[in-house]
């Protein structure tokens, strides 16, 4: 199959499952295209069957926004027609799930046919798709793909209940590369972040509000007195000041670290013996799939579809949004026992393991079948 991809090539989980994605297809054969303003971060390298094409917005003074869905609207266009495309694969409704409407429709005047297949992440359903500025074309756009899937069942009820759609929503779950994320041996970056043998607390987001980063140091403060901890604070983003503001507050900055983005994510999981994840909203919650690939047990809260990848009591513990007093008893329980430990880090990983790509690749590899099956031909 040739497939053009579209996602966010910076940062976030969106475009991390669309590059991974894309590069297992490829493994598998298929040729796959990636249309976006710039190389996705997890696309570094040459891999064979990829293929990217950058999308240009040409700015003029008249513009306050340049017209960025104008340019990647055309760009598909001409990536359908020139690399003869089977299929679009949208990541992220907005605005990509209407700039391949606009493709399509451009192309069908011209006697080609391309469906598109759109995939909620979650803020694009949840946050901003359901915002006043965004709804009609966020619901005309998916009533209009050939394939909408979604990253968990609790982000497909809440696209039905707040958009009138008329198609039918795949569940398919994100998933993990275990090529890539796998338990390393990294006892010299362990001996130099906690010397004495504390135990390493991570965290891993792009700091805006919605990941309540606070909430995480507030937990850490609570944990210290109990359990010798390190803090390790990975990303960045609008909210990482007031958390380094909140450390020094609390006086907590030497046993805290801000490491900003960082690629090589599984490196520091290697060394990390739970992962914190106290979001207000999260669709899936790739970073703490991605925690228990690496064996680390997860403290989350029990928003959107984190129940349905970490399991209370058996992989970590989920608590309500913002009871930080919950989330510390429930890290002391865990890291205060090494038998303890040990069974949650199988857990985790044994969870993990279910969602492997090599399961779930096969998944969308029939969704795409089903949908080039179903979506109408061109009669001209
Ligand atoms: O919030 C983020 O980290 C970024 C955002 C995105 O779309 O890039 O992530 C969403 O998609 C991820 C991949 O499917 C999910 O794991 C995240 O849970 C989801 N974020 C939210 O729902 C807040």
């Amino acid at each position: 199959m040739k497939v053009g991809i579209v996602c966010y090539p910076t940062y976030g989980g969106s475009g991390v499952v669309a590059t991974e994605l894309g590069m297992a297809l490829a493994r598998q054969g298929h040729k796959v295209h990636f249309i976006t303003y710039r190389e996705p971060v997890r696309l570094e390298g040459f891999h064979e069957n990829v293929f990217y094409h950058e999308v240009s917005a040409l700015d003029y003074p008249l513009f306050q926004y340049q017209p960025y869905e104008s340019a990647l609207a055309s760009k598909m266009v001409d990536v359908v027609k020139f690399e003869r495309l089977d299929l679009l694969h949208v990541h992220y409704a907005i605005p990509h799930a209407s700039a391949a409407l606009m493709a399509k429709s451009i192309l069908r005047e011209e006697g080609i046919c391309i469906p598109f297949i759109t995939t909620l992440h979650g803020t694009d359903i949840t946050l901003v798709g359901r915002d006043p500025s965004y709804r009609p074309v966020v619901e005309y756009s998916l009533n209009h793909s050939d394939g909408i899937t979604s990253v968990s069942s609790h982000l497909k009820d809440e696209t039905l209940q707040n958009f009138r759609l008329r198609r039918e929503i795949e569940v398919i779950p994100n998933f993990i590369d275990f090529s890539r994320f796998k338990k390393t041996n990294k006892e010299h970056f362990k001996k130099a972040i906690a010397p004495n043998g504390e135990k390493i607390v991570m965290h891993v987001s792009n700091f805006r509000k919605v990941k309540r980063v606070e909430d995480v140091v507030l937990m850490f403060d609570k944990l210290l007195p109990k359990i010798p901890s390190k803090l390790l604070l990975i990303g960045d983003g609008p909210e990482r000041m007031n958390c380094e503001m909140m450390c020094r507050e609390l006086g907590v900055c030497e046993h805290v670290r801000f490491l900003g983005k960082q690629d090589a994510i599984e490196d520091l999981l290697a060394i990390a013996d739970l992962f914190v994840l106290p979001s207000e909203q999260e669709s899936f919650g790739l970073a703490a799939l991605e925690a228990m690939a690496c064996e680390v047990p997860v403290i989350s809260s029990n928003a959107g579809g984190l129940p349905e990848i970490n399991i209370q009591g058996e992989t970590g513990f989920l608590s309500n949004v913002g009871d930080v007093d919950d989330m510390a008893r429930n890290a002391i329980f865990i890291l205060g026992d090494e038998t303890r430990l040990s069974q949650f880090k199988k857990k985790a990983f044994e969870q993990a393991k279910r969602l492997d790509i090599v399961n779930i690749l096969p998944i969308y590899e029939e969704y795409y079948k089903h949908v080039l099956k179903v979506s109408e031909p061109i009669v001209m």
